[in-house]
């Protein structure tokens, strides 16, 4: 290593968080026991070829690195043929793991109808029928089952089919506009699988080295995507209910030394629902282990399943999962698929912590692995929860040491949930009430705050100072993911965050509300930032604002809505940015892709995706320059979809289509 590079590293702190709970347990730790925040340390630096994009490796010949001596691959590949190849693998690879999520909620629904999955049944009657209705499928003289059926039909349908036929997923949830522009532009997906089979058959050497072919091949990836996360968020609800609101806590501190605490991590609702409909009737057998009970906390995005359908309180968010393991407190920490850091497992060893997977297709060795299946969920569930209260009567007191770090959390917004908030305001078009208040300039427009942890930026710092920021400005703002997850831990996810940094127009906004449903709210009152759910659930973002389009009556583009993934890391964030951008959202990104390294593809990224599909992204890594830019994608719109009313309503014409 160079003398330079030495220094380089010596400069990055490990203590890369502004989470107070997770600076308590580092300080005390002192680096004795290692996390991602020390090997990012260790990682350091890292290779600019991979992170610009430039690195081949896609055959046996590889890696082909572009330098200025070779600007080409051994093949021939140009770089921007190279890069444009990497970035569509990235796309599909996040295609491919909300594929994964949303085909496991499928076959749920197969072994279902086979009488193999008694635990699971239709618990949400409405969302059922509003899914169907949404899906054009006739209701008359059809039961429940029938219905669902014919649901199931049509998501197998948006799997598996090779016709060109748009997915019903997507053509039921986008205006007919944005519909016409995909198939005009070859990027409407024939299925999920289809898609992703193509992906990687267009990326292997000697096939496709046009970047704008490659590119427009990943944004149709990235719509397969969104079709698979709007069908898991669909079925996730018809199965355990549609969220509604929800009062619970965030941070470490929410561990109860006297409970046997299970952390439940990764994505998937199916198993860990049912881990915390089991833990509620296993009290006496932790009783006689000791313990005042069971609790369950939440990470990731199972987390933010549970968090939204039960009120399972946040533990913490990606970067810090190891953290409260470390507390000595957790007995069991039971990981399904996604954003699992193998790391949990050695951490785990210095404590009593059992790391469970349950996953067949998601292992960490040396962990306890429970194989869950859908026939015995139940069953699966308290083999769960009985390791944990094993791994509880094991706890070695003298290491247990919880940061006493919480805040209040209101959660559980679903799409739904909204209509139903905004419908006490305008009861005769609910999304009115958030169209009326961006055209008199009370709301300056809509942020979604998506996406995850990424420890080359400052972990939790860029999501919560956007939030002050725009909150200040008047935005109103909806979370998923990780992002939601520095909301609720940072108490920015509670009432008292309206009070605290809300602007007047967006306090105003937010107190009409509470108004308007004091009955439902039972004396709670709103949040500063609204939960939507986990990633998956940016589905339910996207259908705010495909409302907030139809209410104008305008394409997407026109849509004062801004999407913001400032800690990014996943390939699943990747692909959402990438279908956010084709549905016509701008999208501000805080961490760079691995793209700069062809100014053509990163041109395509920032000016030509504009240009055909209205939405765009904005890299910024600067947070101050990133409130600015957000602010002013949404002040362009909002300012343009003025002039376009009011020279409609000069000239009585109906509002021009041009964005
Ligand atoms: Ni989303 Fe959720 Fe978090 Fe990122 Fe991972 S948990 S699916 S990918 S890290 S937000
Ligand atoms: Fe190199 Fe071409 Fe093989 Fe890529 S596909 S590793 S550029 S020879």
């Amino acid at each position: 290593m160079s003398a330079e590079e030495k220094e380089k590293k010596k400069k990055v702190d490990p203590r890369r968080t502004i989470d107070p709970a997770a600076l308590e347990v580092m300080d005390k730790n002192d680096g004795q026991i290692e996390t991602a925040y020390d090997r990012y340390v260790k990682m350091q630096p890292q290779c600019n070829f991979g992170r610009t994009g430039v690195c081949c490796r896609i055959c046996l010949q590889g890696p082909c690195r572009i330098t200025k001596k070779s600007s080409k691959g051994i093949c021939g590949a140009h770089g921007y043929s190279i890069v444009a190849r990497n970035l569509i693998r990235a796309i599909c690879g996040g295609t491919g793991a909300h594929a994964d999520h949303s085909r496991h909620m499928i076959y749920t629904l197969t072994e279902m109808f086979a009488g193999k999955a008694g635990d699971y049944q239709i618990e949400d009657f409405d969302k059922l029928y509003r899914v169907a209705d949404r899906l054009g499928i006739s209701r008359e003289g059809k039961s429940d089952e029938d219905l669902l059926k014919e649901v199931y039909n049509c998501a197998v349908s948006d799997f598996t089919k090779l016709d060109d036929e748009p997915c019903k997923w997507l053509e039921t949830t986008v205006v007919p506009e944005r519909l016409k522009k995909f198939q005009e532009c070859n990027v409407s997906p024939r299925s999920v699988h289809t898609t992703i089979s193509e992906v990687m058959g267009q990326t292997h050497m000697g096939v496709d080295s046009d970047p704008v072919n490659l590119i427009f091949q990943g944004l149709k990836s990235s719509l397969a995507d969104y079709v698979c996360m709007h069908i898991a968020t669909d079925i996730s609800d018809i199965l355990f209910g549609t969220p509604k609101p929800v009062y619970t806590e965030a941070n470490m501190g929410v561990i109860d030394p006297e409970m046997v605490n299970i952390a439940l991590h990764g994505h998937n609702p199916l198993l860990s629902e049912m881990i915390v409909r089991v833990s509620r009737e296993m009290t006496d057998e932790a009783k006689e282990a000791g313990a005042k009970g069971i609790k369950c906390m939440g990470i990731c995005c199972t987390g933010n399943e549970v968090l939204m359908r039960q009120g399972v309180p946040v533990l913490t968010n990606f970067l810090s999962q190891e953290l409260p393991i470390m507390t000595g407190a957790i007995d069991a920490m039971v990981v399904d698929v996604q954003c699992i850091m193998p790391g949990v497992q050695a951490v785990s060893e210095c404590f009593n912590t059992r790391i469970i997977t349950t996953m067949s297709h998601s292992k960490i060795p040396s962990a306890y692995h429970v194989d869950f299946d859908e026939e015995h969920a139940m069953e699966k569930a308290k083999e769960v929860v009985r390791i944990a209260i094993e791994g509880y009567k094991e706890r070695d007191e003298s290491k247990i040491d919880i940061p006493d770090h919480t805040h209040n959390v209101t959660a559980g917004f679903s799409f739904e949930a909204m209509e139903d908030l905004l419908g006490a305001v305008s009861p005769d078009a609910p999304i009115k009430a958030v169209t009326d208040a961006v055209d008199s300039g009370q709301l300056r427009g809509v942020v979604l705050f998506a996406g995850c942890n990424n420890l080359r930026v400052m972990h939790d710092q860029s999501h919560s100072h956007l939030i002050k920021e725009l909150a200040k400005n008047n935005v109103l703002m909806v979370a998923t993911g990780c992002a939601a997850g520095t909301a609720a831990k940072m108490g920015l996810m509670n009432a008292g965050a309206v009070e605290e940094y809300a602007g007047d127009g967006l306090k105003a906004f937010i107190n009409q509300l509470n108004e308007a449903n004091a009955d439902k709210l039972n004396g709670n009152k709103l949040p500063l930032v609204f939960h939507m759910g986990s990633c998956v659930d940016n589905s339910r973002a996207y259908d705010f604002t495909n409302a907030l389009a139809v209410q104008w009556g305008v394409d997407t583009p026109k849509v004062p809505f801004v999407a913001s993934a400032p800690e990014a890391m996943s390939e699943k964030a990747v692909s959402i940015g990438s279908w956010c951008v084709t549905l016509g959202i701008p999208t501000h990104v805080g961490v760079v892709p691995e793209v700069t390294g062809s100014e053509l593809v990163n041109g395509v990224a920032l000016q030509i995706a504009q240009d055909v599909y209205g939405g765009y992204f904005i890299w910024e890594e600067d947070i101050e320059k990133s409130v600015e830019k957000v602010l002013a994608a949404l002040d362009e719109r909002s300012w343009k979809l003025r002039v376009h009313q009011q020279t409609a309503e000069k000239y009585e014409t109906t509002l021009t289509k041009t964005w």
